[in-house]
This record gives C-alpha cells, sequence and structure tokens, in this order.
C-alpha cells in the first residue's frame, strides 16, 4: 500500500480544510467525510481499507475500471520521458498518434479530432467551432445556441448557458447571450418503468421547430443535446426523438452536436451513442472515459466539413485561434492509448451488449422496494428514482448515498435519483451484489 493510502497518513480532522469541494456539501463532509484511498478493478479502498463496490465507475469515467496496468504503464512512461509539450506550433508523436488511433472508432463521417481536457471545455469549444463554422461559410448570422431542459453540458459559461439544470444557472447571472431551450423528454405519466427507450414523446424533437419559428432558423448555430441524459437523472430519449431532431437540423442547415462526455466510451455498448442510435451529429463532445478517468482529457470529434471549413486562407494563417495550455497533454495522450488498447483487447466497447439485458432485469427488480417511483435505464446506465420526503427534496436520496457507503458500495445520487453506470467489466455476481446492496438500502430508508 502506498504511503497516503494508509489511515495514519490521512488528517484525523478535515473540518477546517483549505479545500473547497466542487459540487458537494462543504461543511458536512468536512464533519464525516467519506475518503477513498487506494482503487483496483471493480473496487475503491477507503483508509481503513473497506473494500467499496464502485457503482457509478468513479464519476461515469472509469469504464475499464480502476487502475489498470496497461494504462497506468503508459503513463508512468509518459511523464518520466516527456513531462509537457507546448501544443501551440509544436507537436509531439502521441498526440498525432492518439488521433490516428481514434478515428477508426468514430462514426461514420466523423473524421477530425480537437483536444481538451475535460468534458466542460469540449463543451465550450464545440459551441465555438459551431459558430465560428457558420462565420466561415459567410453565415455569420447563425449565433444562436440551443441545448435541452434538464440537460448538463458541464460548467464553463457556454455549458452552464446551453444547460437545462436550474441549480447550476441560477447563480450566474446572464450566462451566454443568445441561447435557448428545448423542452426536455421526460414524462413520468406516461413512460414510469419503461425498460430501455421510453415509447411516448419522440413528437417533442418538434419543439425545434417552435424554436425556428420564434426566433427564424437563419439566426441557430447548434443544437445541443445529450443523447441519454446521465447527470440530470438518466433520461432515455424516446424513441425516434433524436432521429427527428436530425431531421429537423438538416432542413434548417442548423448543426446537431451530441454530448456524449458519458455516453461514449462503450457506455451503451458501442463505442458511440451515435452509433447506437443510428443517428450522426455533426459534432461529438465528450471526455471521462476517453482516458479512463487517469489523467484528466477531453475531445471534440466532428465531421470532414467542419474541418475543412477552416482550412482556407492563407496557409500563414492560424486557422482555429482556440486551444488550451494543456490540449494533447503527452501524459493524457499516453493515458489514452493505453486505454484504447485496455478497450480493444478485452472487447469493452461492445461488451454491454451482452449485459444489458441482465442489467435491465436487475434494475427493474427493484420496483416493489419502497418510495420507487419510476426506474429507467439504458445500456450500462441505470436511474431509480425515489420520492422526495415532503418539503425536502434530495435528502431520501442523499440518505441512500449514505447508507450504501456504509454498506460498501458507491453510488451517486442527484436529488432523489440512484444514478447506477458500474465499470465495464462488471460481473454477473457483482451485479447481483450492486441491486441487493440499493435493495437493502431501499428498505431501510425512512
Ligand atoms: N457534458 C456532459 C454530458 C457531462 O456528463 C460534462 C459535460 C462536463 O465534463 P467535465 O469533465 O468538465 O466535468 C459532463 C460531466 C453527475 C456528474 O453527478 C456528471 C458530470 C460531472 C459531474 C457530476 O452525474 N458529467
Ligand atoms: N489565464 C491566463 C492569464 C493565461 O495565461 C492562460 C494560458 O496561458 C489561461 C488563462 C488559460 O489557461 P489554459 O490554457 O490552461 O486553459
Amino acid at each position: 500500500m502506498n504511503e497516503r493510502a494508509r489511515p495514519e497518513a490521512v488528517g484525523t480532522s478535515l473540518e477546517n480544510s483549505p479545500f473547497f469541494m466542487p459540487f458537494s456539501m462543504n461543511r458536512a463532509f468536512k464533519k464525516a467525510p467519506r475518503l477513498l484511498a487506494r482503487a483496483e478493478g471493480m473496487y475503491y479502498y477507503t483508509p481503513e481499507g473497506r473494500k467499496i463496490l464502485d457503482g457509478t465507475s468513479g464519476l461515469w469515467c472509469v469504464n475499464a475500471g480502476h487502475c489498470r496496468k496497461p494504462i497506468v504503464e503508459a503513463v508512468q512512461k509518459a511523464v518520466a520521458t516527456l513531462d509537457f509539450a507546448p501544443p501551440f506550433q509544436m507537436g509531439h508523436p502521441a498526440a498525432f498518434e492518439f488521433a490516428e488511433k481514434l478515428a477508426p472508432l468514430l462514426p461514420k463521417g466523423v473524421t477530425r479530432v480537437f483536444f481538451t481536457n475535460s468534458g466542460s471545455e469540449s463543451v465550450d469549444t464545440a459551441l465555438k467551432l459551431a459558430i465560428a463554422y457558420h462565420r466561415q461559410r459567410g453565415e455569420g448570422h447563425r449565433i444562436r445556441l440551443i441545448g435541452r431542459e434538464k440537460g448538463y453540458h458541464g460548467v464553463n459559461f457556454g455549458g452552464t448557458a446551453v444547460g437545462g439544470m436550474v441549480g447550476n444557472r441560477k447563480l450566474f447571472g446572464a450566462l451566454v447571450a443568445g441561447v435557448d431551450h428545448l423542452r426536455h423528454t421526460h414524462d413520468p405519466a406516461k413512460n414510469a418503468f419503461s425498460r430501455g427507450q421510453p415509447k411516448h414523446g419522440g413528437e417533442l424533437a418538434e419543439d425545434l421547430e417552435r424554436l425556428c419559428q420564434l426566433h427564424d432558423p437563419s439566426t441557430i448555430a447548434a443544437v445541443i443535446v445529450e443523447p441519454v441524459a446521465c447527470s440530470a437523472g438518466v433520461y432515455v430519449p424516446p424513441v425516434g426523438y433524436l432521429q427527428k431532431l436530425r431531421e429537423i437540423c438538416d432542413k434548417h442547415g442548423i448543426l446537431l452536436i451530441f454530448d456524449e462526455v458519458i455516453n461514449a466510451w462503450g457506455r451503451l455498448g458501442k463505442p458511440f451513442a451515435a452509433d447506437y442510435f443510428g443517428v450522426i451529429p455533426d459534432l461529438i463532445t465528450t471526455a471521462k472515459g476517453i482516458t479512463n478517468g487517469t489523467v484528466p482529457m477531453g475531445a471534440v470529434f466532428m465531421k470532414e466539413n467542419l474541418y475543412q471549413a477552416f482550412m482556407t486562407g492563407p496557409e500563414s494563417a492560424i486557422e482555429m485561434p482556440h486551444g488550451y495550455t494543456y490540449s494533447a497533454h503527452p501524459v493524457a495522450c499516453a493515458a489514452g492509448l493505453g486505454t484504447l488498447k485496455v478497450y480493444e483487447d478485452e472487447g469493452l466497447l461492445t461488451r454491454v451488449g451482452e449485459l444489458a439485458k441482465y442489467w435491465e432485469d436487475g434494475a427493474h427488480s427493484l420496483k416493489d422496494c419502497p418510495n420507487v417511483i419510476d426506474i429507467r435505464n439504458l445500456g450500462l446506465i441505470a436511474a431509480i428514482e425515489l420520492a422526495p420526503r415532503p418539503g425536502a427534496v434530495g435528502a431520501r436520496g442523499m440518505d441512500a448515498h449514505l447508507k450504501a457507503f456504509e454498506k460498501g458500495t458507491y453510488m451517486r445520487v442527484t436529488a432523489d435519483t440512484i444514478a447506477l453506470a458500474p465499470p465495464l467489466i462488471i460481473q454477473k455476481s457483482e451485479i447481483d451484489q450492486l441491486f441487493g446492496t440499493v435493495r437493502e438500502v431501499l428498505k431501510s430508508l425512512a
């Protein structure tokens, strides 16, 4: 065990810690911390050595399981060889190699990659690319960006603006001008306890026509949606919805962006959700599983025509005035190459195809548990929604999170919805274990 994984190496009290934790209940956490000290395969270990089944792949990112040797070794080697290389006007071999290895995995017609360091950066990059693309083609009047209610697109200004989770938006002023939102597709009255894609609501894609009527389609640059909206509570697109969005975008010359920060990398049994649904967007944003969560990295994939729209003008000019100090960081590229090797060697990008039915049955077996008002699933994703306690939205969900941790399971909750999305290496016995613990937790909750 390494030094920091030992209990005595962790301070006894965190109450006055200077660390301002992200998206956390800082004061409550620091009074009763839940620390993770190391990880291996499907499990975390606490500083005291308790073994914790990882029910949400860390934060939806550790798709190949934890501390996988080929990835760890690739990172170790890379950091000792080339710690950093400037990405602007310079390059390093791993960046080109990684792009080359990614290209054949991309959905048909999607050919180019721009590297970032997170999902939030990918989203803001894609939104900027969309607006710039139209301008390059002489359609500089296309400036509007359309998101969707209940969408999550990270926390930078663009992503916050197109995002549709009220709590993530309300503190931050006017955000970005020219943004509007499609209606969300969640309809529990008609679709509660759907297995896989809900039957009702495909027509809600027509809401894009309403926004086109309101703003005039010639002012709209792009629409961004998560194929399966994960963060806000797992909302699976109704049958036909994404196809319809694609049609309307095509009709009006609007770019379609799929935010696959979570959906990609085998979560639905295909490399990308675009493959799963048979709908090809113009741009795909991703992060997380691209490096199995080991080193921060994100990417924007785009169709050839987007890339080509920028490869004009004199060769002495910079085609895209955008990029990050750490775009295509050599250690991240090495982590990505190691990750792709594990995905490939173990067939992880398609393994969920074999597991999805077993997973769905396990999730829906919880229907009889107390307070369960809906269960949603697709691929290796499931949400169990609990009725909120009167006047205390989120309290029951948080209790479920805490009880599960006591019982040796990590699972993410958003308000009163439990979100499960374990590493894609999970065995059937571990699926049973996971849903068994959730059942015990739900039975024990007030
Ligand atoms: N888009 C989507 C669809 C995401 O899921 C981001 C963008 C932002 O990525 P970064 O790497 O900047 O965090 C995400 C991230 C949750 C949860 O509890 C999910 C995310 C982040 C934080 C919490 O479900 N997804
Ligand atoms: N702020 C300042 C003052 C900077 O110099 C830079 C990068 O050089 C940034 C922000 C952006 O940082 P990054 O490229 O890591 O996103």
